[in-house]
């Protein structure tokens, strides 16, 4: 618990046997609950999950891969069904800074925000950190993600580590969230469409020679398209809310 809200943290894990053990330990000991949930790994990930010794630890698995926004879909029904107020997600790959956790859950617990999603481009060791490509592409797609959802005071679109606050998700409609690369685009979409407040929290960014599995077509095709979808649906919102 945190001031008085239960946590639940989503970890999507897909081929991290090597890395999930310790991004379980290094959970936060406040944090309630955490789910895991193997994408289909063909590496045991599953197993080396279960053997952490981790009070409030649930590993589940998918019978085959179907993408990082599908487990982390898999991952937010776990939490509702079991009762979080406030579900946050880290990936199994170790990429999310244990550390950043307590700041990120706050503008939720007092009410600011009902989706906070950390920004590691406000981070004062990012143009050391981030390689140039990715701050190269994520500065482009976080441009393209403002126009399109109107949430102007957002950046750093594409970092996975947020936190949703129990309302906010179970108004989501999750069988609908892009279930790839893109999925944070997506949802961030969708919160708009519903009203839902979002806000940054800096957080440190990561790059440890973890493997990444982001290809060129998610960054120019796949992110792009669904980009200009939420473009329609945000100016569909617009206008209806000016008929009302
Ligand atoms: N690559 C990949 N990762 C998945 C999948 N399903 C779940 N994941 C997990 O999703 C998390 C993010 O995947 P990454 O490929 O590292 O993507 P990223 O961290 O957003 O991007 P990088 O900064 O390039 O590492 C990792 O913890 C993966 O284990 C999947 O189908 N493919
Ligand atoms: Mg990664």
């Amino acid at each position: 618990m945190i001031d008085g809200h239960r946590v639940a943290v989503v970890i999507p894990a897909f081929n991290v046997a090597a890395r999930i053990g310790r991004v379980v330990e290094t959970v936060p000991a406040w944090v309630d609950r955490v789910f895991v949930v193997d994408d289909g790994s063909s590496d045991g990930t599953a197993r080396v999950a279960q053997r952490v010794a981790r009070e409030g630890l649930a590993v589940c698995a998918h019978e085959f891969n179907r993408g990082v926004g599908a487990a982390i879909a898999t991952g937010y029904r776990c939490a509702i069904a079991d009762g979080a107020d406030i579900a946050a997600v880290m990936a199994g790959d170790g990429q999310m800074d244990p550390a950043d956790l307590a700041a990120l859950v706050h503008p939720i617990t007092t009410g600011r925000a009902h989706y906070a999603k950390g920004n590691r481009l406000r981070h004062r060791a990012v143009l050391r950190v981030m390689p140039p490509v990715r701050l190269a592409g994520n500065v482009a797609l976080s441009a393209l993600t403002r126009a399109a959802t109107g949430l102007w005071h957002v950046g750093d679109s594409q970092c996975g580590y947020t936190a949703i606050q129990r309302d906010a998700l179970c108004a989501l409609d999750l069988d609908a969230l892009w279930p790839r690369y893109g999925y944070p685009n997506d949802l961030l979409s969708a919160l708009t469409v519903r009203g839902f407040r979002v806000c940054d929290v800096t957080v440190r960014p990561v790059y440890d020679g973890a493997p990444s599995g982001v290809r060129w077509r998610d960054a120019l095709v796949t992110i792009p398209k669904i980009l200009a979808r939420a473009a329609l649906a945000s100016q569909r919102s617009r206008l209806s809310a000016r008929e009302r």
